[in-house]
């Protein structure tokens, strides 16, 4: 089964959303029973050139990997897919075009742009890489323009999903409260139900348990980053340690 597919067939599967970790640290995370890992080229430090290993870390645990892209351009799209990603995920799509443009930078001519060379998705071939078509495409819906655009987006051709930023679309929207705002939430409902209405996969970033209650019937949901893991990780075993060492002094 390609990991696409096996993402596309699950629901309700839990992910870890990667911004620093190098081969080494992914394959920790992916081995501590996630089922899929975004590695993000957007706000992350990962480059393009360093996809390859990270995938490969992936792969030896056997999880999925999407790759969110620092933009639209057709380039990157087709460099992550090259490099084995199970799929990718688009910032900020606000309209029909700019859908229909990724959908088409994921896929080979006749119907869409995405040029073919010799990348590792094409000659390495794993089983856990792609054949072209097992690719999944998610347009990121996080702004007010995205959101008015939703069913024309959901709707697009290619598209197999949308991908919520709830923290951009919280400042869009002007909530004053951010992600648990009223407007928010009623937001992200609409775009859920959008989704499901379409046939379409669902996803979002997450980062807070009160958030994750909105978002439990998204498809895909991106628990918490890796500096967060870190750093509650971290957090509780300093404290655990610290409550061991005073009672042993008691
Ligand atoms: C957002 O919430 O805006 C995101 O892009 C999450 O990664
Ligand atoms: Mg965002």
């Amino acid at each position: 089964m390609t990991s696409a597919h096996m993402l596309s067939q699950l629901t309700n599967r839990l992910g870890a959303w990667v911004t620093f970790l190098d081969a080494h640290g992914i394959e920790a995370l992916s081995g501590s029973g996630f089922d899929w890992i975004g590695i993000d080229l957007q706000h992350g430090t990962a480059a393009l050139e360093g996809l390859p290993g990270l995938l490969r870390a992936c792969e030896l645990n056997r999880t999925p990997a999407l790759v969110r892209t620092s933009g639209h351009s057709a380039a990157e799209i087709g460099r992550a897919l090259d490099a084995g990603a199970a799929g990718v995920v688009v910032p900020m799509v606000e309209s029909a075009a700019q859908a229909a443009a990724i959908a088409a930078a994921r896929t080979f001519p006749p119907e869409g742009v995405r040029s073919s060379g010799a990348s590792r998705s094409a000659v390495a071939a794993p089983s856990l890489l792609q054949p072209e078509g097992r690719v999944l495409c998610l347009a990121m819906i996080e702004s007010d323009a995205g959101l008015a655009n939703a069913e024309a987006i959901a709707q697009t051709d290619g598209i197999d999903g949308i991908f919520l930023g709830p923290y951009d679309l919280a400042l869009s929207l002007g909530a004053a409260h951010g992600v648990t705002d009223p407007k928010t939430i009623d937001a992200i409902g609409r775009v859920l139900a959008v989704a499901r209405n379409h046939g379409k996969l669902s996803g979002a970033f997450s980062g807070s348990p009160e958030l994750s209650r909105a978002l439990h019937d998204a498809d895909l949901l991106a628990v918490d980053s890796d500096l967060a893991f870190l750093r509650a990780g971290a957090e509780a075993k300093l404290a655990a340690t610290r409550a061991a060492l005073s009672a042993a002094r008691d």
